[in-house]
């Protein structure tokens, strides 16, 4: 079906992205991967200056360490991610139990991670990298054959183009972004385009407007009506895009006015930065995730890979132990196709997704024996089950007015959480 003609203001999503079969997949998944690579990599967190002091960051460390854009490009062209590898990385997301991947085609340093034919700022033209791979299309082509569904990031904020900073020029800048994502769609066909950097007031002059980022969801929803889009496609406002974007923190309650997506760190950087060793404990992510998705929220946790494009092993082994919890005490309930419990408020003890009529209770500090855990109910309904996933023991539910009381007969099953599976019925 061609689209129509895209006129200022035209929103091809009418459709309420709560409901809408267009976002279903997405407000299913709950997980997904990050993935911060570009040009930065190739510094890998450190950068010496001609005094030999050293400077750190990571994806910012051409701006926080004041490199000169002649030193930047002479770094961006030794980058050769020759180890990169799409398999592995679309194995260790399946392994996590992620079920989307949003990798940056553009992150503010403005370089390009596949053959864009805008400029030669790219992966292909300005890098020792083989000029015949393209690692976006290997990426989409492993997604695919994983069944995992393959989005772009995509920074409105552009260190390397002169045109971005200059409100004369902007809207040269524009028309290439513009010709930048129509490139990303026909290539890639990205479920998801996430855009950040529309909220830097840091230039000059911010060019971003609000009305620059309706027409850019106009644009692509021109491109493709399908795509899922974040709020940082405008000013965050809940009519900007289909999803927020709480950056390192988990909303307090479900979030009303937009479906959110909390995107993490596996330690503190989002590029590779060779000396943070500060990674999140196995469980301390796996609880995050059940908390998010108890919140109907979505989990984007990243990765960094190195200046060849190799993903730390620290990476990999968090994220097969959060696939391990799902396999194993999850039993893979709670968290896919799972959302707010509606009927009981969260606990001190845990957190409570719902799929249909099942709670889940993930039981983070186990009760003592024959302690109960108490669930306070929100809304009328029957326990008419109570199982522990995993355990053949026995844990009865009683209701004692507006609280539900859980008692275990046994030990918990998991020092990371112990799910309790409680089969309701409700009016
Ligand atoms: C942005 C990027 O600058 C960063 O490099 C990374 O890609 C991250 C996912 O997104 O960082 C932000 C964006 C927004 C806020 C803070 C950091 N914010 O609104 O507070």
């Amino acid at each position: 079906v061609a689209a129509a003609e895209p006129g200022p203001g035209t929103n091809y999503a009418t459709d309420d992205p709560f409901t809408s079969p267009r976002t279903q997949w997405w407000r299913d998944d709950r997980f997904g991967m990050f993935i911060h690579f570009g040009a930065y990599s190739q510094l890998q967190g450190s950068y010496t200056r001609a005094d030999g002091t050293v400077c750190h960051d990571a994806e910012w460390i051409k701006r926080q360490c004041g490199v000169p854009m002649d030193q930047y490009e002479t770094i961006a062209s030794q980058f050769n991610p020759k180890d990169f590898d799409a398999a592995k990385i679309v194995a260790a997301a399946k392994s996590a139990g992620q079920k989307y991947i949003v990798q940056t085609a553009k992150h503010h340093e403005g370089y390009a991670m596949w053959p864009t034919r805008v400029n030669t700022w790219n992966l292909r033209d300005h890098s020792s990298f083989d000029r015949k791979r393209d690692i976006l299309a290997e990426m989409k082509t492993a997604a695919d054959k994983a069944g995992i569904a393959y989005g772009l990031y995509y920074s409105i904020w552009d260190w390397h183009d002169p045109d971005f900073a200059n409100p004369a020029t902007f809207p040269k800048y524009k028309a290439r972004m513009y010709a930048q994502l129509k490139e990303l769609v026909d290539n890639y066909h990205p479920k998801i385009l996430w855009f950040d950097g529309e909220w830097n007031t840091d230039n000059p002059v911010n060019n971003w407007s609000a009305r620059d980022g309706e027409e850019l969801q106009t644009y692509v929803r021109s491109l493709d009506p399908s795509i899922v889009i974040n709020n940082r496609v405008g000013k965050r406002r809940v009519t900007d895009g289909d999803t927020g974007t709480p950056e390192q923190e988990i909303p307090a309650a479900p979030v009303d006015g937009q479906l959110w997506e909390s995107c993490m760190t596996l330690n503190d950087h989002w590029g590779f930065a060779e000396y943070d060793h500060n990674w999140k404990s196995a469980e301390d992510l796996t609880r995050k995730l059940l908390s998010i998705a108890s919140r109907s929220g979505n989990y984007l946790l990243n990765i960094g890979p190195d200046r060849y494009g190799a993903v730390p092993a620290e990476s990999i082994d968090r994220l097969k132990a959060i696939g391990d919890w799902q396999r194993t005490a999850g039993q893979g309930r709670a968290i896919a196709g799972a959302g707010s419990p509606g009927v009981v408020a969260e606990p001190s003890w845990g957190v409570v997704s719902r799929k249909g009529d099942k709670l889940y209770a993930s039981v983070f500090q186990w009760p003592g024996a024959g302690k109960p855990l108490t669930l306070d109910a929100l809304a009328p309904f029957d326990v008419t089950g109570a199982r522990v996933l995993g355990s053949a023991q026995r844990v009865t539910a009683v209701r004692d007015r507006n609280k539900i009381v859980l008692t275990p007969s046994g030990s918990a099953t998991n020092p990371t959480a112990t799910e309790i599976e409680l089969s309701i019925r409700t009016p």
